[in-house]
């Protein structure tokens, strides 16, 4: 954080992120832990699961769809910077202005104007701009949100953009398609009002075959997979799919049919496409069975060095180095009467001064108090070190020190 900034009035405080400074205002919410992640690249650094992961996913795009003759058609993008605009984050992509994800409680903001991207659609409408049909995003993204086995506030997408001139959609269907409908009110549950029914069915199906034909060419044909209808705003119809691994079903990805409005306002409206965000680490985690995502992070050799001389199908089964025991210690506080306070404040908070030593935080129990009006939060914070044993006198230390801190800086009363 600079706070040499030179200003007519009076010195503002400013972000500086890759060189490049943003000045403070009442919507700066990253820390410096957060800021310190980016640069990372973990998605680009060789020899890293997610990088070895990316790579199998461009193999598919790249072999998968060839031109005529035969080169790839898809391009691939992993350099971006994850600073963006919010209108590129939001509005570009129809997010309506009053939609919980542009609340300060769960994206990462520079600014007012300028935040780390949430998702790497963030980039859709720029690319088509710039006259891209088939593209791939891979990119770091920024997320205030809880902390467990699968969720952290740093993670990976990987974001692709599929669409079709109307001759395209031809040669698919084989005879001729009307992309668009006269009846432009003729919007349903299945499919959005300016597009013909054929149309979309085309592109549904094309959409649906491809993601489930990549899943099962990266985890063998007996995958179980399921899908399940979903809202997005920047897509309609739109999906999830879930993969079931070890019992579990494990959210991988969302997609859908790219609205119209945003084709349009790329300078694309006299097409149909469509579009999908996976997590990589989602499906990274099931593929080389790596318990915690937190993993990624892991800067001790004993986790790198096992994906060193893979195996010629690329796939290995990670070994923990062993499996540290747990400490659970819990807190409970009174909240602020004065100030707003929301869980996402205090996970945040629980990452910053536990760091990797946390495994999970969950709130465990809400009260408030008849008389009073008083409310009281207790969360289970969930210590472990993933590569040695922590005796309860180092979590004690932490758990003292994330008590001090929520109540300076969040303002709860510890009960
Ligand atoms: C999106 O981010 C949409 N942009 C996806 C999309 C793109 C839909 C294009 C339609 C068209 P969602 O918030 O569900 O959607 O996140 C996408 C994927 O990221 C999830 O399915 C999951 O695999 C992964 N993911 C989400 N949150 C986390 C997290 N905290 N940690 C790790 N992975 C996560
Ligand atoms: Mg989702």
């Amino acid at each position: 954080i600079d706070t040499k900034h030179p200003s007519s009035r009076a010195a503002s405080k400013s972000v500086v992120v890759d060189g490049k400074s943003y000045i403070e205002d009442e919507y700066t919410n990253v820390t410096p832990k957060i800021l310190s992640f980016i640069g990372t690249n973990n998605h680009n650094r060789c020899g890293h699961p997610l990088n070895l992961f990316k790579q199998r996913l461009v193999d598919f795009f790249y072999d998968h769809f060839r031109g005529r003759t035969g080169n790839p058609i898809f391009s691939i993008y992993d350099k971006i910077n994850p600073v963006v605009t919010t209108n590129e984050n939001f509005d570009s992509l129809l997010v309506p202005k009053d939609h919980p994800s542009r609340n300060k409680t769960d994206s990462y903001y520079l600014n007012k104007t300028h935040m780390l991207r949430a998702h790497c659609t963030a980039h859709q409408s720029e690319l088509i701009k710039m006259g891209l049909d088939n593209f791939v995003v891979f990119g770091d993204v920024y997320r205030r949100d809880e902390i467990d086995a699968t969720h952290y506030p740093v993670f990976h997408q990987a974001d692709g953009v599929h669409i079709f001139t109307p001759n395209e959609l031809e040669l698919i269907n084989g005879t001729n398609v009307n992309v668009f409908d006269n009846d432009k009110n003729n919007s349903n549950d299945e499919k959005q009002g300016v597009y013909s029914k054929e149309a979309n069915e085309i592109v549904t199906d094309h959409l649906k075959k491809t993601l489930v034909t990549m899943i099962k060419k990266v985890f063998g044909e007996e995958i179980e997979y399921r899908w399940i209808s979903e809202y997005f705003p920047f897509t309609h119809p739109s999906f999830e799919l879930e993969i079931n691994y070890n019992g579990q079903w494990i959210e991988a990805l969302g997609c859908g049919v790219i609205r119209h409005e945003i084709l349009k306002n790329a300078g694309a409206g006299n097409r149909i496409g469509w579009a999908f965000g996976l997590g990589l680490e989602r499906l990274a985690m099931p593929f080389y069975s790596i318990p915690d995502i937190r993993l990624f992070w892991s800067k001790d050799s004993g986790f790198l060095n096992q994906f060193q001389n893979l195996p010629k199908d690329g796939r290995m089964k990670y070994k923990p180095i062993s499996i540290y025991p747990q400490c659970i210690n819990d807190i409970s506080f009174w909240l602020p009467k004065e100030k707003q306070f929301c869980s996402n404040d205090f996970y945040e908070l629980v990452g910053n001064y536990g760091g990797q030593l946390v495994e999970q935080v969950k709130l465990i129990d809400q009260f408030k108090h008849p008389n009073t009006g008083n409310v009281s939060h207790c969360y289970r914070i969930v210590y472990r070190h993933l590569e040695k044993t922590l005796s309860q006198a180092e979590v004690n230390e932490v758990h003292k020190l994330i008590e001090i801190k929520a109540t300076q800086i969040l303002g709860v009363k510890l009960r």
